[in-house]
This record gives C-alpha cells, sequence and structure tokens, in this order.
C-alpha cells in the first residue's frame, strides 16, 4: 500500500483501537499501538486479544506474527496518531475528557512536523480544538492548526468510530466515514490516512460538525428507542399488546418504530447523548427526556416482576439474559443486570440467572447472596417467575412448552 504515513500509531487498544491498528497493518502499514495498560500490552504482542469480538483475534494474530503491528505502553514517533480512549461521563452527566488529555500529554513530546493528529474517540462538541490546544501549550516549538490555519506543523482532525459491536471488522472497512478538520488540509490529510483500509465514503467537513454528527447518530437510535418503550407503558395502561401495535403501525411505509425492551445500555447510545445536552442545556430537550424514558425503563420492569411474584412465598426468579444486548458478552451499562440486582434487592426468594454468553455473574451480582448463575433446565424447572431480557437465539429457540404454568415477562417480545 503506498502512502504518505510510513508508520501509524493507534493511542488505546481497546473495541475501537484494537481492530483498528489491526485492520490498517493488515494492509501493510507499520503500526505501533499504545496502551496504558502493560496486560493488555503484553498479551497483544503475544498475538492475543483481551476483547470479546468475532474475527478480530485472526487479524491482530496475523498483524503481530508478521512485524506489522507491535504494542507497548509509551508513545513512539510517528507520521500519523489516531487516539480511540474512552470518554466516560462523570458525576451529573457531564463529559470525562480526562483520558483524551492523558493521550494529548503523552503524545506530546514525540510530535514532530509534519504530524497528523486524529480524534476518534465520541467527544462533546469543541474537544478537537481543545486537543489542538493542549498540544499547543506542550509544544511551543511547533504550529497548530487553531492558530495558524492551513500552514501548520501539525493537522489535526476529529473522525467518529461507527461500528457496531459483533460487526466491528466487517464496519471498520464497510461503512462511511464522516471526517472533520480543524482546517480543510487537515481534514484531507485526515482522509489520505482513512482510505489505507476504509471502502465505505470518507466525506470531510469541519471538526465540531463530524463531533456533533456521532452525538447525533446516536441520539436519534436514543429517541427512536424511548418512543417504543414510551409505546410500552401506554400500552401497558390502555391493555393493548404494544409488540402486534408496532406491527401493524410499521406497515405504513413511512413509520420504522424500533423495539421497546428493559432499557438501553452498551457504553455508547446510553452516554452520548448527555454529552448534546451538557452543551446544549435548554435546547435539548427532546433528546434529555428520551434518555429519561430510557433510564427508566429497568425499575418499570422490576416492578412488573414485584407485581407478578407478589402473592407467592419466597418466590424463584428466572432473569434470561445479562448482556446489554442479544448474542454478545458485553454486560457494560446492561439494562439486564440493573434489572436483576434489584429485583434481587426486594425479594427474598431466590434468582437464578442464565447467560449462556459469559462464564459466571459479574462481581456484582455474585455479591448477592440470592442470585445464582444456573444453566436453562434448571432455571425453568425451578422457576415461578420468568423474565425475559436479552433477546439472545438461544432464548428464541425455546420450546415455549416450558413455560406452562409459569408467570412470564417477556420484555423483548421474542415468546409471542
Ligand atoms: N435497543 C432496544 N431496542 C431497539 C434497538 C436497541 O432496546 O430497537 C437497545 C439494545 O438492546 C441495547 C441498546 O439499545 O441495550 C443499544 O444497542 P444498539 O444495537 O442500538 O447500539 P450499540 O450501542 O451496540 O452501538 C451503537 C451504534 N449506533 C447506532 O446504531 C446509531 C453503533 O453504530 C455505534 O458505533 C455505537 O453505538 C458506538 O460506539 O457509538
Amino acid at each position: 500500500m503506498r502512502t504518505q504515513f510510513s508508520r501509524v500509531s493507534v493511542i488505546g487498544l481497546g473495541y475501537i483501537g484494537l481492530p483498528t491498528a489491526a485492520v490498517i497493518a493488515a494492509r501493510g502499514v507499520r503500526v505501533t499501538g499504545v496502551d496504558v495498560n502493560a496486560d493488555v500490552v503484553e498479551v497483544i504482542n503475544r498475538g492475543g486479544i483481551h476483547i470479546v469480538e468475532p474475527e478480530l483475534d485472526l487479524i491482530v494474530h496475523a498483524a503481530v506474527s508478521t512485524n506489522m503491528l507491535r504494542a507497548t505502553t509509551r508513545p513512539e514517533s510517528a507520521g500519523a496518531f489516531l487516539i480511540a480512549v474512552p470518554t466516560p461521563f462523570k458525576e451529573g452527566h457531564e463529559p470525562d475528557l480526562s483520558y483524551i488529555r492523558a493521550a494529548a500529554d503523552a503524545i506530546a513530546p514525540v510530535l514532530e512536523k509534519g504530524n497528523l493528529v486524529v480524534l476518534e474517540s465520541t467527544s462533546p462538541v469543541g474537544t478537537t480544538e481543545k486537543l489542538a490546544r493542549w498540544l499547543a501549550d506542550a509544544r511551543p516549538d511547533l504550529s497548530f492548526p487553531h492558530e495558524v490555519g492551513e500552514e501548520a506543523d501539525v493537522n489535526i482532525a476529529y473522525c467518529p468510530e461507527r461500528v457496531l459491536p459483533g460487526y466491528v471488522v466487517k464496519e471498520l472497512v464497510e461503512n462511511d466515514r464522516v471526517i472533520g478538520g480543524i482546517t480543510a488540509r487537515c481534514a484531507e490529510r485526515a482522509r489520505d490516512l482513512y482510505q489505507i483500509f476504509v471502502e465505505g465514503e470518507c466525506i470531510l467537513t469541519d471538526s465540531r460538525t463530524a463531533e456533533l454528527c456521532k452525538l447525533t447518530e446516536n441520539a436519534f437510535r436514543d429517541v427512536n428507542i424511548a418512543f417504543a418503550n414510551e409505546l410500552s407503558f401506554i400500552c401497558d395502561r390502555l391493555g393493548i399488546d404494544v409488540w402486534e401495535l408496532i406491527r401493524l403501525a410499521n406497515r405504513h411505509p413511512r413509520v420504522n418504530i424500533l423495539n421497546p425492551g428493559p432499557g438501553v445500555g452498551g457504553h455508547c447510545i446510553a452516554v452520548d447523548p448527555w454529552f448534546i445536552v451538557s452543551s446544549a442545556q435548554k435546547e435539548a430537550r427532546l433528546i434529555r427526556t428520551a434518555r429519561e424514558v430510557n433510564d427508566a425503563k429497568p425499575d418499570y420492569v422490576v416492578q412488573q416482576v414485584l407485581q407478578a411474584a407478589g402473592g407467592k412465598n419466597s418466590p424463584s426468579v428466572a432473569c434470561l439474559g445479562l448482556a446489554f444486548k442479544a448474542n454478545i458478552d458485553d454486560l457494560r451499562e446492561s439494562p439486564a443486570v440493573t434489572v436483576v440486582s434489584r429485583i434481587a434487592k426486594s425479594i427474598d426468594g431466590r434468582i437464578l440467572v442464565v447467560e449462556p454468553h459469559v462464564e459466571t455473574l459479574p462481581r456484582s451480582l455474585a455479591e448477592c447472596p440470592t442470585v445464582e448463575y444456573v444453566d436453562m433446565d434448571t432455571a425453568l424447572e425451578q422457576a415461578d417467575v420468568v423474565v425475559l431480557l436479552v433477546d439472545h437465539d438461544e432464548f428464541k429457540e425455546l420450546d415455549l412448552a416450558c413455560l406452562c404454568g409459569k408467570v412470564v415477562i417477556d420484555t423483548r417480545g421474542i415468546w409471542r
């Protein structure tokens, strides 16, 4: 692959950084991956991976064994730096930019004239300009685009990741990318970097628009899921089957309602809309309300379970699924975990958890004395109440005769 970047450095080797590093390396460009976690660095340098994502093990192993990818804890000089570190929120749903700040501090000493720095982390509007200011403060000997425009020694751009967990390797290559430069030249240089591995279209804009674009995509989905969840509340009040309602409404050619569930989980959709709310408090009314509607759903499910279990002495409740969505093992910000832990706090019976995608309970649940990790047969044999929390394929294939005589709460509508 002919490119102006003879070496690319990826800062943060997590769910996005590691696959990106491996895909670039697979195109014949040398990649240095940087992570603060020495254990992660060691696993990768042995050709292994520390996260679960289909196909990732193969491409990382190939990249490391051909010496195209090497991991380290300290940044080294490179032609381009791609930052993919987390941006969680702090108290009061305010964005926490400390990982980006730490990445800036780490790469500043090795920056050189002619470098490109691209931020991929989901970020509130204005973060890329902040990154430029942090780098400029650390390196007064270099010029930066927010000060001198197109003449800058270092180019800086924002290019958000948009990949769906479970399909990362495919979507990294195939999805279109929105690339926002602090100047037009910054965006063009970043496009040259992404064209090494992206087969989708690379569309150029400014950094602030690209930042809001990423947040908008996830807020759009959150608002649409909130609409579906609100319909589930309305239907319960009116004695109507929400799944039947949505199926019928979606027969309209311009209506496409998403699915209600036990709440919205994961580290993206439940977080990113708050970055819009925090920067435009007064204006972002719908986006804030959607977050509140979705966040209210786990407690609503808990109340349904308590009601169902109400008449029984020490009821046993089977909870099917812990992951934040179907067919993955990721429990981060999972509404299913929240529901299970709140049920455990509210009833004195046994809580029988089935999750075919993990081997043990997460610590927060293992600490609850009434929560047990069991297989499906045990759960269905012993439970009085069955709560379906995740639409895993294993649960879809269940013979519904097993549910006979139980009170069933199906939060995903797969057993209708
Ligand atoms: N969910 C519902 N009902 C639905 C769809 C989803 O309750 O109809 C729930 C899921 O069960 C899950 C949550 O929403 O708990 C989020 O799942 P998801 O599949 O909608 O999204 P993520 O978090 O896996 O990935 C999203 C994607 N963004 C969009 O689809 C706009 C992905 O493309 C982004 O790259 C990713 O966020 C990210 O990293 O930002």
